[in-house]
């Protein structure tokens, strides 16, 4: 049994320690912490574990054997760093960090210790639809990936989300999930500001395409429409040499009637892919007690963080902008 602590109870927060505790096996959560008190106590009742004011204290608990942080991003890297300095196992929600220079900081922290400490969430590599993709792309049967098409649309998002947040909390999935699937590094980025939606607010412009190119010169559009109404939409193909290859999602039932065929759409992203949450947190758990990390590292919150800075730049200067990343460390070459 693997004793979690869970920093951060809001709504992901409660939803992984639900799932902690009802779903996932060889775990369990012993203690919570939240900056607000109510928060705290709801995350508590859920599973019956003690309570940290603060989180530092959870970390230093000798019965918590590995963290989960779910708190906003920009307290993440000083927590991430105290659980690797504990010598314990994390699992901090995306981003890593909200700059380049403190995922630095973390993959200093965690080469230092000299063991693979934290993973971070980018759940979608963990949902069948794009493992399925992926195999069959490294089969390479289609031949060479050469453009990719991808649909990232929300019905709606709250008023505060900002046209920024289009690249760092919605791109931000495909930004990890892209370079892993298609096995190649990010060149340079671009975003085209086309026409708006009355249904977004005049602050947020909506709907954007983000355009990347790779170092071996794939291109690759992604339409980020956060108020698209209709649903929650996610859409990825590949365009081989050979074949395509499209993101099945979950099956729906197909229904005809009244001479029409319809199938029911996702319309939140925790349900669209709740399998996925639920497999990344066993596979974590699974590798904590074999005492390993399988999944996204501290680099690929690094890529995500550099990357998310050149589209954040882009949005801004209407140009191409370079992505360049440090020399990967050997410690993160596998
Ligand atoms: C949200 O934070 C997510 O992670 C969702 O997957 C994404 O679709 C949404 O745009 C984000 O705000």
């Amino acid at each position: 049994m693997v004793n979690v602590g869970v920093i951060g109870c809001g709504m992901i927060g409660k939803a992984h320690i639900q799932r902690l505790t009802s779903n996932i096996m060889g775990a369990r959560v012993v203690a919570v912490s939240d900056a607000f008190e109510e928060s705290a106590k709801a995350g508590a009742d859920i599973c019956g574990a003690k309570i940290y004011e603060d989180p530092k204290e959870l970390i230093a608990d000798a019965e918590v054997q590995a963290i989960v942080i779910t708190t906003p991003g920009f307290a993440h890297a000083d927590l991430v760093i105290a659980a690797i300095q504990a010598g314990k196992r994390v699992f901090c929600e995306k981003p890593l960090a909200t700059t380049a220079e403190d995922c630095k900081r973390v993959m200093a922290a965690e080469i230092e210790g000299g063991k693979h400490l934290v993973q971070i969430g980018f759940n979608r590599r963990f949902d069948r639809g794009y493992r399925q993709m992926k195999k069959v792309l490294d089969a390479g049967t289609l031949g060479e990936p050469l453009i990719v098409h991808c649909t990232h649309r929300n019905p709606i998002v709250a008023d505060s989300y900002s046209t920024e947040m289009a690249v760092h909390d919605t791109l931000i999935h495909e930004i990890d999930i892209l370079h892993w699937l298609i096995g190649d590094e990010y060149a340079s980025a671009q975003v085209i500001m086309g026409k708006r939606t009355k249904n977004a607010l005049p602050h947020l412009h909506d709907p954007q395409v983000m355009i990347f190119r790779t170092k071996g010169g794939i291109t690759i559009d992604v339409e980020v429409f956060v108020n698209c109404k209709f649903a929650y939409d996610i859409n990825c193909e590949v365009v081989c040499e050979e074949g395509t290859i499209k993101l099945s999602p979950p099956s729906e039932p197909i229904i005809r009637r009244d001479a029409s065929v319809s199938t029911a759409l996702e319309t939140h992203w925790l349900t669209r892919f709740i399998e996925s949450y639920d497999t990344e947190f066993q596979e974590w758990i699974d590798a904590a007690g074999e005492g390993t990390i399988n999944g996204p590292t501290s680099w690929d919150g690094y890529v995500a963080a550099i990357t998310a800075d050149a589209f954040v730049k882009a949005q801004k200067t209407g140009q191409v902008e370079a992505i360049e990343l440090d020399q990967k460390p050997a410690f993160y070459a596998v």
